[in-house]
C-alpha cells in the first residue's frame, strides 16, 4: 500500500509539474501539487477501485464517500482556478477523442469551487440532454462519469462558467484480428490538424481478461514500418490496456495509469510527426508475472495526417 501511495503520488505530480511546464499559466503550482497529492492520498486511502469492465452506470456523480464507483477509463480535471476568466484551462485536457464506449470520468480539482460539465452549448435547446452532471461540489475529489456508447463529437461546458468549453470525440473505428481488437478514438488516419491526443483501446482476443489475473502488455510503435520510436511494458489488473497517445513537444515520456492502478496510461510523444506511417506491435509479454510461452502479438497500422 505505501508503494501505491508513492506511484500515485509521483504520477499526479508528474502530470501536474508537466501541465504547468507546458502551459507558462498563472495557477499556483504549489496549489495544484498538492491537490494533486491530496487526491492521490484519498484516491488510495479510500480503496478507490476502479471497474472499466462495468459499463452498466450511463452517468454517476459522486463525491468522496463513493469515489469506490468510478468506473472511468480517463479522467478529466477541472483545474485548480479554472473558474478565473483568464485561467488558461477550465477542463483538462479541454478535448479527447475515445474510443465509443469509454467512461470519462471528470474531477473537480479546483478548491471551494462548484462546477458543472453539461454537454452542449450554453443556452442553446438541448443543452444538458445527452449529460449533465449538476453541480459538482466544491468538496475534494467530486467527480461525474459518463459511458460515450454513441459515436461523435461532444461540445460540453460549465454552466457556472459558460464561456468555458470542453469536447469529447468519440469513435467507433476497431481493427480486428486474430489476437488483439484495437479501437482508437481517431481510427487508422489521425489527424493532426483536429485532434491532439487520440486514446487507443488494446484489448486482447485469445486471453481471457480476469481482474486477478495482471497482464503486463509490451507495446511497440514502429515509424515507417521499422524504426523502433517506442517500447514499454504496461501492466494492467487483467483488463485491457488504453493508451493515449499525445503529440509530444520536446520529449517522449510516458505516465500513468490515470487511477490508483487502472485507467489509461499516456505516451506523449516527441516521435509523433504528421504525414508518417507508425506501426503499433501490442505483445502479450507475461500474464500473472509469468511470461507468455508462445508469442501473442499483433501489428496494427496508424497514419498521421495534417
Ligand atoms: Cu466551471
Amino acid at each position: 500500500m505505501p508503494c501505491r501511495v508513492l506511484l500515485s503520488i509521483l504520477v499526479l505530480y508528474k502530470q501536474a509539474n508537466q501541465f504547468i511546464a507546458s502551459k507558462s499559466s498563472m495557477i499556483n503550482k504549489k496549489l495544484i501539487a498538492a491537490t494533486a497529492i491530496l487526491t492521490s492520498l484519498i484516491i488510495v486511502s479510500t480503496g478507490f477501485i476502479p471497474n472499466t469492465t462495468t459499463t452498466s452506470v450511463q452517468a454517476q456523480i459522486g463525491s468522496m464517500s463513493t469515489l469506490q464507483n468510478v468506473e472511468a477509463s480517463i479522467a478529466v480535471s477541472i483545474v485548480p482556478g479554472a473558474a478565473q476568466r483568464n485561467s488558461p484551462f477550465h477542463y483538462f485536457p479541454p478535448a479527447i477523442n475515445i474510443p465509443t464506449g469509454t467512461t470519462v470520468a471528470w474531477f473537480n480539482n479546483d478548491p471551494g469551487q462548484p462546477h458543472t460539465v453539461t454537454s452542449g452549448s450554453p443556452g442553446q435547446p438541448g443543452s444538458g440532454a445527452v449529460f449533465n452532471s449538476g453541480i459538482m461540489p466544491a468538496t475534494a475529489n467530486s467527480f461525474f462519469q459518463y459511458t460515450f456508447n454513441d459515436d461523435g463529437e461532444f461540445l460540453y461546458h460549465c454552466e457556472i462558467h459558460p464561456w468555458r468549453l470542453g469536447v469529447v470525440s468519440a469513435s467507433d473505428a476497431i481493427d480486428r484480428q486474430q489476437n488483439f481488437e484495437l479501437s482508437s478514438g481517431t481510427g487508422p488516419i489521425w489527424n493532426f490538424s483536429k485532434d491532439f491526443r487520440n486514446l487507443v483501446n488494446i484489448e486482447p482476443l485469445t486471453v481471457p481478461l480476469d481482474r486477478a489475473t495482471p497482464i503486463t502488455y509490451n507495446i511497440t510503435i514502429l515509424q515507417d514500418g521499422a524504426n523502433k520510436v517506442f517500447s514499454e511494458l504496461f501492466t494492467t489488473p487483467g483488463e485491457i490496456l488504453p493508451l493515449e497517445l499525445i503529440r509530444g513537444e520536446n520529449e517522449t515520456r510516458s505516465y500513468g495509469p490515470d487511477f490508483s492502478s487502472t485507467g489509461a496510461y499516456h505516451i506523449e510523444g516527441a516521435f509523433l510527426k504528421p504525414d508518417t506511417d507508425y506501426t503499433i506491435v501490442a505483445d502479450i509479454a507475461a500474464i500473472n508475472s509469468v511470461p507468455s510461452e508462445s508469442p501473442i502479438t499483433e501489428e496494427f497500422g496508424l497514419r498521421t495526417v495534417e
